[in-house]
């Protein structure tokens, strides 16, 4: 309960749906995808589905049970969800894979573009008294070959201290652990925010009855998602985890990668230093 409101899955869903509605150069790639892929694709997606059914023996029941969840997906919006937790891992893996920059991972569904600008050194807009433990974060954002890059933009967003992100739960202000950081000649940052707790899928939606009719867990470890951009440099989208957390092994999501795990240190007042910078490949 957050200021009395409940945390639903369908409002979170569908606060998602309609971010990822409003996200123009999305949209544009639906009509910008010629027929001859859409055909290739579809069908081969088809083929999967056909193979898994006649392998499997899929009865009328199980079919039946597919329509109503898929349906039940539409309902609580949880396609955006449903999607990246189960999807795009693997298409951020092809979309990336001939970076020789920093290793990105994947968005997830509670991105918004246009937060607020805060320099090269400062804090997300927290609430008075924001719960967690305090993490400073330096880095430096460069080129492939060291140069640093003026004017690089780093996007952070990430759950509070009880595993909720601003605008997808209720109580929480709009702006609430997401910034912009915007980098100087030297490409440093300094970026001062909180330890995020570990992510829940909502189990009370359609993706939530699809873990527990499955036997599996709704966990993605602790994370910080950024979206680096410079001029001149392909975008970098990717996410931080902190060492020892239980899920990094079995994120739900499959977003862990060895490379983004932190090295926090311990400053001895509770408090944690971490540095992690971003290596950006020319566009
Ligand atoms: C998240 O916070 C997230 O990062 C992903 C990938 C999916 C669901 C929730
Ligand atoms: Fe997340």
């Amino acid at each position: 309960h957050l200021n009395g409101e409940v945390a639903t899955a369908a409002a979170s869903g569908n606060a998602a749906t309609e971010r990822f509605a409003n996200d123009k150069s999305a949209y544009a790639a639906v009509k910008d995808t010629p027929p001859e892929r859409v055909d290739l694709l579809a069908r081969s997606v088809l083929d999967a589905i056909h193979e898994t059914i006649r392998r499997e023996k899929v009865t009328y029941d199980e079919y039946n049970a597919l329509k109503a969840w898929l349906i039940q997906v539409g309902k609580d919006g949880e396609w955006p969800l449903f999607l990246d937790v189960w999807v795009e891992h693997v298409v951020e893996e092809v979309a990336t894979d001939h970076r020789e920059g920093s290793k990105g991972t994947i968005e997830g569904p509670y991105y918004v573009p246009g937060a607020p600008e805060q320099g090269a050194r400062g804090s997300v807009p927290t609430r008075e008294g924001e719960e967690g433990t305090a993490l400073t974060w330096t880095g430096t954002v460069t080129s492939t070959d060291g140069t640093p890059l003026d004017g690089a933009t780093i996007e952070l967003w990430h759950a509070d201290n009880d595993g909720f992100y601003s605008q997808f739960a209720p109580g929480i202000p709009e702006w609430n652990l997401r910034g912009s950081f915007t980098v100087g000649p030297d490409g440093v940052f300094e970026i001062r925010t909180i330890q995020p707790a570990p992510y829940q899928i909502p189990t009370d939606g359609a993706c939530g009855k699809l873990i527990a009719a499955a036997g599996w867990h709704a966990w993605r470890p602790a994370h910080l998602h950024v979206k680096v951009s410079a001029p001149g440099h392909e975008q970098l989208t990717a996410q931080l985890y902190f060492p020892g957390d239980e899920h990094n092994d079995d994120d739900i999501a499959s977003a862990v990668k060895p490379e983004l795990v932190l090295d926090p240190r311990p400053q001895g007042d509770g408090a944690v230093a971490v540095d992690y910078g971003f290596v950006l490949d020319p566009a």
